[in-house]
C-alpha cells in the first residue's frame, strides 16, 4: 500500500463582485448558488453577500450589489480588494443591452479591478430570442476590453441553475492562478 504525504492545502479566501443591471438574474444566481430552495428575490436595495464554498479550500464571498441606476454610481465602491468580477447580463432585454455594455465598460475602467479577471454570465437562455454567449462576447467587445485579463463568457438560466457551475468553476479557476501568483511574488519580495 502506498503512503499518502501530502499536506493540507492552503484555504484560499476571494472576494467575487456580483455586477450587472437589475433584473439580469444576480441575486437569483446568488440564492442558486447558496441551494436555498424557496426563495423570493425582490430588487435589491444596498446589498446582499453570501459566502460559498464550492470547491474544497476555496471560499467566495459574493458581494451582489443593486443594479437599479442610483445604485450603480456606488459600484466604484465595492471593487476594492475583488479578486474576480462576475457580470449578470440579461440576453432577452435587447432594450437595455447597450445601457449594460456600457455600465460593463465603465466598471472596468475601476483602478482596484484593473487586472481582475471577468466571468459574464450570458443569462436567461431558457427564454426564446435569448442571445447567446458568442453574441455577448462580441457585442461586449470583450477581447478588446478584456484583452489584459483573465475573462469567460458562460451561457446560463439562473432561475434552473444550468451553467452556474461551469461558470463559477471558472471563477475558481482564476482565484487559484491569482492566488498562486500572488504567492510567489510574495515568496520573492520575502527572499529578496
Ligand atoms: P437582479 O438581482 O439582478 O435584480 P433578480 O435580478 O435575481 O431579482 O431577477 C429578476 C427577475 O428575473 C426575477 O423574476 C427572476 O426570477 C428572473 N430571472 C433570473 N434569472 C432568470 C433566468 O435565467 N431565466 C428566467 N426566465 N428568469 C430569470 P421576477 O418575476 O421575480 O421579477
Ligand atoms: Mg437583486
Amino acid at each position: 500500500m502506498g503512503i499518502l504525504n501530502s499536506k493540507p492545502s492552503k484555504l484560499r479566501h476571494a472576494r467575487v463582485l456580483l455586477l450587472g443591471l437589475d433584473s439580469s438574474g444576480k441575486s437569483t444566481v446568488l440564492y442558486k448558488l447558496k441551494h436555498i430552495k424557496d426563495f423570493t428575490t425582490f430588487p435589491t436595495v444596498g446589498f446582499n453577500v453570501e459566502m460559498i464554498e464550492l470547491e474544497r479550500n476555496v471560499s467566495l464571498t459574493v458581494w451582489d450589489v443593486g443594479g437599479q441606476e442610483r445604485m450603480r454610481r456606488l459600484w466604484g465602491h465595492y471593487c476594492e480588494n475583488t479578486d474576480v468580477l462576475v457580470y449578470v447580463v440579461d440576453c432577452v432585454d435587447h432594450q437595455h443591452l447597450e445601457e449594460s455594455r456600457r455600465e460593463f465598460e465603465l466598471i472596468l475602467k475601476n483602478e482596484h479591478i484593473r487586472h481582475v479577471p471577468v466571468v459574464l454570465l450570458a443569462n436567461k437562455q431558457d427564454l426564446p430570442g435569448a442571445l447567446t454567449a458568442e453574441d455577448i462576447t462580441r457585442k461586449f467587445h470583450m477581447k478588446k476590453h478584456c484583452g489584459d485579463r483573465n475573462w469567460y463568457v458562460q451561457p446560463c438560466c439562473a432561475t434552473s441553475g444550468k451553467g452556474l457551475a461551469q461558470g463559477f468553476c471558472k471563477v475558481t479557476e482564476f482565484v487559484k492562478s491569482r492566488k498562486s501568483r500572488e504567492a510567489i511574488t510574495w515568496d520573492f519580495f520575502k527572499q529578496n
